[in-house]
């Protein structure tokens, strides 16, 4: 691949008014266009104060402060000038402007500096991942797991397996050659069939960790759900401490499903509030309930909302596999005479709380939390963080495995051909080959100037 020759600019910090704007070009002709704006292209990675101009009037634009990174040690593999305005609208208007007219210049799509960064070899698919996870990233665990990614651990990993691969396959095809001298071609078959034994185990411990890297990225699913007037939305207004959800004494309050997302000691949890689950001749309030339904579904956990505590859970839910009970209003029932509340503790996941007074709400937040940990948290840190890196780790083991049945059942020509789409896969996982399909795909989710 080659670097495109357009020179590209953007706005690369976040939306303007800001104190500072940083606006970035990259491309052959980002010397031309310091040149251009400030007069002269300061030395390589040393800031430089200078006054932009619109070359064509000499007006003063802004005075900024200038970098230029000469290519290829900069984060595009291409020269690149960075420009650092205060950041009024005006301003950087006026200085895309200018950049706008100057020969060979134009503005950056989403993702495109990255890139050129990747098209550039500064870094494989799964660092541009890791950078994506990163400016995303909502908590810190989050933010660990965007760096690993970022700094290339399973990118590493994938490269070594694939070298290793490519090692089996020279042997492989060695065999073949030497078929007619049976020792040569015995002992590299073992060879070769002994590394693809190794590669496939750990592949598969790799795979075998589940899906946990996946779910920190997304976020574990929370939906609060029960019968209409429940006070669903009044705890997830209370756990959010703000009003998120419209709370009312009518049944029937809700109908779309809100979100809301928290950070609970650095992990990752959304949210749901749904409509009160009953049968309903609106249909309105019919679509909330499917809604609800299938949301809480596809929940990793439901907190089942009922203000009787006899009210058994909808039978027919088919909600997913963890679900505690939570009754609420205690606070209505202690008014009550001669209210008998059951002791709190007598069930590990049965909770007992008052949305409005808040008693009850701090032990369900600290189990939610305890429930996130547990579920994402690990010793060892997740190296395979989404679906598309998933798919392809399983392409490479399952043809690792075919390799070996047919390596063992002496088939040489079927072992070195699994062996190859092995290592294809792989090389689809750090972006080594065939990959432009999946490029647009991942670079689509970045924001312009990145
Ligand atoms: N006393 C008391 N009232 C509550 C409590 N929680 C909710 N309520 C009241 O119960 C009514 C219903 O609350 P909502 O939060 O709207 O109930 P919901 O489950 O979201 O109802 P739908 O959206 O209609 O399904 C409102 O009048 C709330 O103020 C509580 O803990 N104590
Ligand atoms: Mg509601």
């Amino acid at each position: 691949m080659t670097a495109s020759p357009d020179t590209i600019y953007a706005l690369s910090s976040g939306s303007v008014p800001a104190a500072i704007g940083v606006v970035r070009i990259s491309g052959p002709k980002a010397r031309d266009a310091l040149k251009a704006v400030v007069g002269r292209v300061p030395e390589s990675r040393r800031a430089m104060l200078a006054t932009l101009r619109d070359p064509d009037t000499g007006e003063t634009i802004d005075q900024a402060l200038v970098l230029f990174f000469e290519g290829p040690n900069s984060e595009t593999g291409e020269d690149v000038a960075e420009l650092q305005l205060h950041g009024g609208r005006a301003v950087i208007a006026a200085t895309f402007a200018v950049l706008a007219r100057l020969p060979g210049l134009r503005p950056a799509e989403g993702g495109e500096f990255t890139r050129r960064g990747f098209e550039n070899g500064k870094l494989d698919l799964t660092a541009v991942e890791g950078l994506a996870d990163l400016i995303y990233a909502d908590t810190e665990a989050q933010r660990r797991q965007a760096v690993r990614q970022l700094q290339g651990l399973l990118g590493d990993r994938a490269e070594d397996w694939r070298l290793r691969l490519i090692e089996a396959m020279a042997l492989a095809e060695a065999g073949i050659d030497f078929s007619d001298e049976a020792d040569v071609a015995a002992d590299v078959a073992v060879r070769s069939l002994d590394i693809a034994r190794l590669l496939q185990q750990e592949i598969a411990a790799l795979l075998a960790e589940g899906r946990r890297g996946e779910r920190l990225r997304e976020g574990l699913v929370v939906a609060i759900a029960g019968p209409p007037n429940a006070g669903k939305s009044t705890l997830l207004n209370r756990i959010a401490r703000r009003d998120v959800a419209i709370v009312s004494p009518y049944a029937g309050t809700t109908r779309d499903v809100i979100e809301v997302h928290l950070d609970l000691s650095g992990y990752p949890l959304t949210l749901l509030d749904t409509a009160g689950i009953r049968e309903t001749d609106d249909p309105v309030e019919r679509e909330g309930v499917a809604r609800a339904r299938a949301r809480a579904a596809a929940a990793d956990l439901v907190l089942w909302l009922t203000e009787n505590e006899a009210a058994n859970p909808d039978p027919d839910s088919g909600f997913g596999p963890d679900r505690w009970v939570v009754r609420t209003k205690i606070d209505l029932s202690e008014r009550a005479a001669g209210a008998v509340r059951r002791p709190a503790m007598a069930q590990p996941h049965f909770y007992q709380l008052s949305a409005v007074s808040g008693e009850g709400v701090d032990r369900l937040i600290a189990d939610l939390e305890a429930y996130a940990k547990a579920s994402l948290e690990s010793r060892e840190p997740a190296l395979v963080t989404r679906e598309r890196q998933r798919h392809l780790l399983e392409q490479a083991e399952s043809a690792l495995r075919r390799a070996i049945s047919e390596g063992e059942a002496g088939r040489e020509d079927t072992f070195a051909e699994e062996l190859r789409q092995a290592a294809q896969a792989l090389g689809r996982l750090t972006g080594r080959v065939d990959v432009e399909d999946v490029l647009d795909n991942i670079f689509r989710d970045f924001c312009i100037g990145k």
